[in-house]
C-alpha cells in the first residue's frame, strides 16, 4: 500500500500542519459559551487559519462541504454544518473538528467541549470517548495491526455500555486529506493492515450513548444518531515512529497522556 508521507521533510511538514490544527482548536475553546452561534465559531476558525496561520481550512469546498469546520452538537455524530441560527446553550456538548492544510500537508483533530455545566451522563460519555481514543493510540507501533486498535476501542466503549459508530472511520492522512488505510474503531485482534514506521493516520472514534446506528439529515452532510441519544468524538493525527507513536496534533491539555512513546 502506498502512502504519501515518506521522507523526513514530509514528516516535518506533517508536524507543522498538526500543530496548527491543534492551536486552532485551543484558540476556539475560548469562544465556547452559551449564545454563540456555530456560524460564528466557523468564522473565528476560518479567519484564524487563513489570516494568522497562513493556511487553508481543508473542509471548505471539500467534496462540496460548505464551511471551514464541522460543529456537531449533542446527538449529531459528525459533519455538523455551522449555522447562523444554531446557538450553543448551557448543557450542550459539542465536537469541533479542525483540519488545516499547510504547505500541502494536512493536520486533522477534534475534541469535545461542554457548554457551561452539563449532566454527569454527558460528561461520562465525553470522558470514556477520549479514553477510547487513547486506548487506540497507545497501541500504535510498527507491527501492530489495525484490528488490534479497533478491538481496544470497541472493548472500552462496550465495557462502559456504549456503542461504536461503524459508518465513519479514521483515515490515512498526508498530502491528501483522506487516504488508505481506513482506521475502523471496532474489530478483531491480529487482523487488518500492519503498521509501519512513517505512516500517518487519524484515530477518531465516534461513541454513542445508545445504539450505534446513524442517519444522514436532509442537508446531505449531517450524521445523527437514529435514536437521538448523545454521541461524542475525539480525534488526533498520529505518526508511527520506530519505537511507537508521536501525536502530531497534541495539545497541552493532553498532558496526562504521553505525546510520544
Ligand atoms: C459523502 C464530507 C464528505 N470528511 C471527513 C466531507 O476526517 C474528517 N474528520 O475527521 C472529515 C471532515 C470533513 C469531511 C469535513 C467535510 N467532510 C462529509 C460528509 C460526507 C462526505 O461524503
Ligand atoms: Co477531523
Ligand atoms: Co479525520
Amino acid at each position: 500500500m502506498t502512502h504519501s508521507i515518506q521522507t523526513p521533510e514530509d514528516i516535518e511538514g506533517m508536524r507543522i500542519a498538526g500543530r496548527l490544527a491543534a492551536d486552532c482548536l485551543v484558540m476556539v475553546g475560548e469562544h465556547i459559551k452559551p449564545g454563540i452561534t456555530t456560524a460564528e465559531l466557523d468564522r473565528i476558525c476560518h479567519n484564524f487559519i487563513v489570516n494568522i496561520q497562513d493556511a487553508i481550512p481543508a473542509p471548505l469546498n471539500y467534496r462540496g462541504f460548505p464551511k471551514s469546520i464541522c460543529t456537531s452538537i449533542n446527538h449529531v455524530v459528525c459533519h455538523g454544518i455551522p449555522n447562523e441560527n444554531k446557538e450553543l446553550k448551557r448543557g450542550d456538548i459539542i465536537n469541533i473538528d479542525i483540519t488545516v492544510i499547510k504547505n500541502r500537508y494536512h493536520g486533522d483533530t477534534s475534541k469535545m467541549f461542554s457548554v457551561g455545566d452539563v449532566k454527569p451522563f454527558a460528561e461520562r460519555l465525553i470522558r470514556i470517548t477520549q479514553e477510547c481514543m487513547y486506548r487506540g493510540i497507545e497501541l500504535v507501533k510498527p507491527g501492530t495491526q489495525l484490528g488490534d486498535i479497533g478491538h481496544a476501542i470497541q472493548a472500552h466503549a462496550e465495557n462502559n455500555y456504549y456503542s461504536v459508530v461503524e459508518e465513519f472511520c479514521g483515515h490515512g492522512i498526508g498530502k491528501v486529506f483522506h487516504e488508505d488505510p481506513q482506521v475502523l474503531h471496532y474489530g478483531r485482534p491480529a487482523t487488518g493492515v500492519q503498521l509501519t514506521e512513517g505512516m500517518t493516520f487519524t484515530i477518531e472514534p465516534m461513541i454513542n450513548q445508545g445504539r450505534r446506528h446513524t442517519r444522514i439529515l436532509s442537508d446531505g452532510w449531517t450524521a445523527v444518531t437514529k435514536d437521538r441519544k448523545l454521541s461524542a468524538q475525539w480525534e488526533h493525527t498520529i505518526l508511527v515512529t520506530s519505537s511507537g507513536y508521536e501525536i502530531l496534533t497534541y495539545r497541552p491539555e493532553d498532558e496526562s497522556f504521553p505525546r510520544i512513546s
